[in-house]
């Protein structure tokens, strides 16, 4: 989708539109005071004090009503500069644009206003030279945004809108809008049954249904076994640990706004993890280890709870309680950059499995904000140098961000856009020389000396949550035979005569571990069909005369239109080469 801001004549409009807007507002609401009204990249919004009144949809109907007409009667946009007092003064009776003014320093900045009619707007501009060229805009939504996003401040109104120059663009805008509406995984989620919320269990914890159950048991599976086949080895560790284990890896000082609450039972302290490292560290640490035995790569598919910020929260994107697919990595420093070969190469794959390709890899590394990062200048130079060299070695494209870091050590991060254009982090691989330290981590080298590992923290598939997220938007809820929970959907044409063959073919379908239903009610074949469709099922089958007699199946794949029909075996064998090859 098009990013307004990165358009200068678009951010133009965009900008202007926004005032059409607040004067729209204006004439309706004639009390509102307007705080600030910028382009996005996806267009533009104004938050607007409106007393006690909270906008609706109808309401944003009226509003847009207005704005046509107040552009049809095309007045002109005239600028005028203005000093400080000067600005203070015509803005006198408005709280809102007093507080900006008085934060300008008129000898580094010009201080202008526009107007438009009856409507004049503290802005810095530039403008379009009339309002009569905003002709193809639309109000999008309204949500409640707190004065300059402080949570003790008033709730103020935002409404959000986007203009273009020409009606196909904004017709384009507004279909793709609707298609990611189509593809957001919490609408698949909740249309295919795959997980659901509930307020009496909390914001963020999203529970599984069986649909989705069962899709996560594939996933599990599929990566747990990859893993072990790559020398992995997996484990199982508490979610709760004591405060002292986040005190002991650093978690306790950098992490814990990030982290549930203590709880106290008898005189012990607890918390929910809110990362796996601490418990892999003492894995590590409860055996002795020669340099022959490294690297060892000690995994878990693991649980691990987070204090989320409620308003961040997002269907099984971003949780409070998730399951990492999670690994740590000991080595010796002359491993690191075959072993973060090996983790980016199992990336590639599991993306190549997945037919991902819109992804873009991310070196994150430390900010200026030195509480939330571990201090020690020494050791985050030598470990981002080292990252930088890694990557440049390995030839990937990579673009940097800083203050992405994790606290303990920069991170590779495989970065993805949801169908909202959320930009989030899927899979990770991080560097880090702190928590061998914090929990003096040794093994023998070579000359039989005691030597530090250092870690590697990697997630591939990130969360299994955030994960099935992306994969329910990538794949539009069709997923590929070996992932659909119920794979296969047989329709007898009719009960009486063919339900006894149906059941028969349900049986051996079953036996052969695919996971099929029997659609034995009294509807339509049709119908069936239908549904069977927009339940995404991959293979629809019916079964009539010929097929019973003959032992057939006649099969439908979903989203085509052809009826096949085949013996039983041949359907079989089919349907396993396609699972066998993570057809997509
Ligand atoms: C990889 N200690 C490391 C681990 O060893 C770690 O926890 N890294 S992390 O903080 O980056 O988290 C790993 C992955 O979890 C992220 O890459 C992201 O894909 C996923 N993730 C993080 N927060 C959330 C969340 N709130 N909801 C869903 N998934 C999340
Ligand atoms: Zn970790």
């Amino acid at each position: 989708m098009i990013n307004i801001k990165e358009n200068e004549k678009l951010s133009i409009i965009n900008h202007s539109c926004a005032h059409l807007l607040a004067q729209a507002v204006r004439h309706l609401y004639p009390t509102a005071k307007f705080w600030v009204g910028p382009v996005i990249e996806e267009g533009f919004y104004y938050d607007i004090d409106l007393g006690n009144i909270t906008l609706t949809e109808d309401n944003l109907i009226q509003i847009e009503r207005e704005m046509k007409k107040i552009a049809k009667d095309g007045k002109r946009i005239i600028r005028e500069e203005l000093t400080k007092t000067q600005a203070l003064e015509r803005f006198h009776d408005d709280p809102y644009k007093i507080d900006l003014i008085s934060k300008m320093d008129e000898k580094e900045e010009i201080i202008s206003c526009y107007t438009q009619g009856d409507f004049t707007d503290l802005c810095r501009g530039p403008h379009v030279e009339t309002v009569k060229v905003l002709k193809y805009f639309k109000l999008l939504k309204v949500s409640g945004a707190y004065w300059k996003g402080d949570s003790k401040n008033k709730v103020l109104q935002r409404i959000y809108g986007i203009c273009f120059e020409n009606e196909e663009d904004l017709n384009k805008h507004l279909e793709d809008l609707e298609e990611a509406k189509q593809r957001d995984h919490r609408k698949i989620g909740k249309d295919l049954k795959i997980f659901m919320t509930h307020d009496l269990v909390g914001k963020g914890m999203p529970l599984w249904l069986p649909n989705g159950a069962m899709i996560r048991y594939n996933l599990e599976k599929y990566i747990k076994d990859k893993e072990i086949a790559l020398g992995y080895q997996h484990v199982y560790t508490p979610s709760l640990g004591s405060v002292d284990l986040y005190k002991t890896s650093g978690h306790w000082d950098h992490y814990k706004e990030d982290m549930f609450p203590m709880m106290k039972l008898d005189d012990e302290e607890f918390v929910l993890r809110p990362m796996n490292c601490p418990h892999h560290m003492l894995v590590f640490k409860n055996d002795l280890h020669s340099y022959r035995d490294l690297p060892i790569r000690i995994g878990e598919l693991a649980h691990d709870f987070r204090y989320e910020a409620s308003g961040a929260v997002c269907g099984l994107e971003r949780v409070r309680c998730m399951c990492q697919n999670d690994a740590h990595i000991f080595c010796s420093l002359n491993q690191v950059g075959d072993e973060f070969a090996r983790v980016v190469q199992l990336i590639l794959d599991v993306y190549q499995d997945f037919g991902f390709q819109d992804y873009s890899f991310r070196l994150s590394l430390r900010g200026k904000e030195k509480e939330k990062y571990f201090d020690d200048d020494e050791m985050w130079n030598k470990a981002e140098s080292m990252l930088r060299k890694v990557l440049t070695d390995l030839d990937l494209e990579f673009y940097e961000a800083e203050d992405e870091a994790a606290f303990y050590g920069p991170k590779l991060d495989v970065q993805v856009k949801s169908a909202i254009g959320h930009d989030v982090t899927l899979s990770t691989c991080q560097l880090d020389f702190l928590l061998p330290e914090r929990f003096d981590l040794t093994f023998i080298n070579e000359k039989g000396e005691k030597e530090r590992p250092v870690v590697i923290h990697r997630a591939i598939l990130g969360t299994i949550d955030r994960f099935t997220a992306f994969l329910l938007e990538e794949t539009k809820g069709v997923l590929p035979l070996w992932l659909a929970p119920i794979q296969i959907v047989i329709i007898p044409v009719s009960n009486e005569h063919h339900g006894e063959y149906g059941k028969k073919i349900l049986n051996l379908l079953k036996n052969a571990s695919i996971r099929c239903e029997l659609d034995s009610r009294n509807e339509k074949v049709g119908y069936k069909m239908r549904e069977a469709q927009t339940k995404k099922i991959p293979y629809s089958i019916v079964i009539g005369d010929q097929e019973k007699e003959q032992e057939l199946v006649t099969y439908r794949k979903h989203g085509s239109e052809e009826k096949i029909t085949v013996s039983v075996e041949q359907f079989l064998s089919l349907l396993q080469e396609e699972i066998q090859n993570k057809v997509r």
